[in-house]
């Protein structure tokens, strides 16, 4: 890991308190989903934390950012309130859409967060759309979509490339390659290794980044975002990175090399490689990054709390918010 810039160790301490709430959120989320308390679907993003984070760190609060059905990460990211997010894991009416989205469709507009999406691909030409909104009102803004390397198969993935290039929009299109799409293999649902070679296709620049070193992620993301503030285009980013788990809570996952996840988990999980860096650096101690997974399991035991303590949602609201 390296870091060419200057950071302020409360940024770094700042980074890694929000590595360590998504992955706790999502360690307890699971267990309770286990248990049976959790209803829905869960999908997880141990081991991508570094991604998430590493990119909303670089853009502001005024920015867009829509995510997918693996999205909790990037909520937290954004500045999601942990204690919402619970409440609409529970399908709770204080829950960031009054419980009717659940884990999938975790929206919030004052944080710019357009929507989790249970539709492969479905985020990005939302997100593109919101970039043109912001060149057309002038402003600065920049939109991030966040999505994996199945979704660059889509359609919506292509047509979305191609319009932001032609309109010279400001999005970052953010793939995360963790190498599966479902059950599928990377190599068996596209023909290429790196997702960033079809910025090519439609002429926009690009950028690979190790997706479990949030120092560079974080470097690669504020390049490319200054880019985009200066109305140079959208820009391709890939983050090569890994989800520990199966494609769902509870997914046994024998579709994968049995000793994969113990490879990443042990040489390239995300919170380990910044702790060490972190201390390497004598930039903080291990009482310190200690100090933070202990306040950061509170508040996600608390949330727990707060989602358990919340009202279910009045059977009423079901005709609420339906367009016809
Ligand atoms: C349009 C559409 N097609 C198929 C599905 C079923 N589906 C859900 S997740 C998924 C795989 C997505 O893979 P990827 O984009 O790599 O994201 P990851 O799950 O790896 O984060 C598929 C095919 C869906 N939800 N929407
Ligand atoms: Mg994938």
């Amino acid at each position: 890991m390296e870091c060419k810039i200057k950071i302020e160790k409360g940024k770094h301490l700042e980074l890694l308190t929000l590595m360590n709430r998504i992955r706790l959120f999502e360690q307890i989320a699971e267990e309770l989903f286990l248990h049976g308390e959790v209803p829905g679907f869960l999908h997880s993003s141990i081991g991508q934390e570094a991604s998430a984070v590493g990119v909303c760190a670089a853009i502001g609060i005024d920015d867009y950012m829509a995510t997918t059905h693996r999205g909790h990460g990037h909520v937290v990211a954004k500045g999601g309130d942990v204690n919402r997010m619970m409440a609409e894991l529970y399908g709770k009416v204080t829950g960031y859409c009054r419980g009717k989205g659940g884990s999938m469709h975790i929206s919030c507009r004052e944080l710019g967060i357009l929507g989790a999406n249970g539709i492969v691909a479905g985020g990005i030409p939302i997100t593109t759309g919101a970039a043109l909104s912001a060149k057309m009102r002038g402003t600065d803004q920049v939109a991030v979509s966040f999505f994996g390397d199945g979704a660059s198969d889509e359609g919506a993935f292509h047509e979305s490339l191609n319009i932001a290039s032609i309109y010279k929009l400001p999005v970052l299109f953010v793939c995360e390659n963790n190498h599966y799409a479902e059950s599928n293999p990377q190599a068996k649902h596209q023909n290429i290794k790196d997702v960033a070679v079809r910025a090519k296709a439609y002429n926009i620049d690009s950028v690979i980044a190790d997706g479990t070193d949030i120092m560079d992620v974080y470097q690669k993301t504020l390049t490319a975002v200054e880019q985009l503030r200066k109305g140079n285009g959208p820009i391709l980013m890939e983050n090569k990175c890994y989800r520990w788990s199966g494609h769902y809570v509870g997914d046994p996952a024998v579709y994968r090399p049995k000793d994969e996840p113990l490879e990443w988990k042990t040489n390239r999980d995300p919170i380990k490689l910044y702790a060490g860096f972190l201390m390497e650096n004598k930039i903080a101690d291990s009482k310190e990054l200690e100090a933070i997974t202990e306040q950061e399991t509170k508040r996600i035991w608390d949330a727990v709390e707060f989602a358990r303590n919340s009202d279910d949602p009045d059977l009423t609201v079901a005709m609420e918010d339906v367009y016809a």
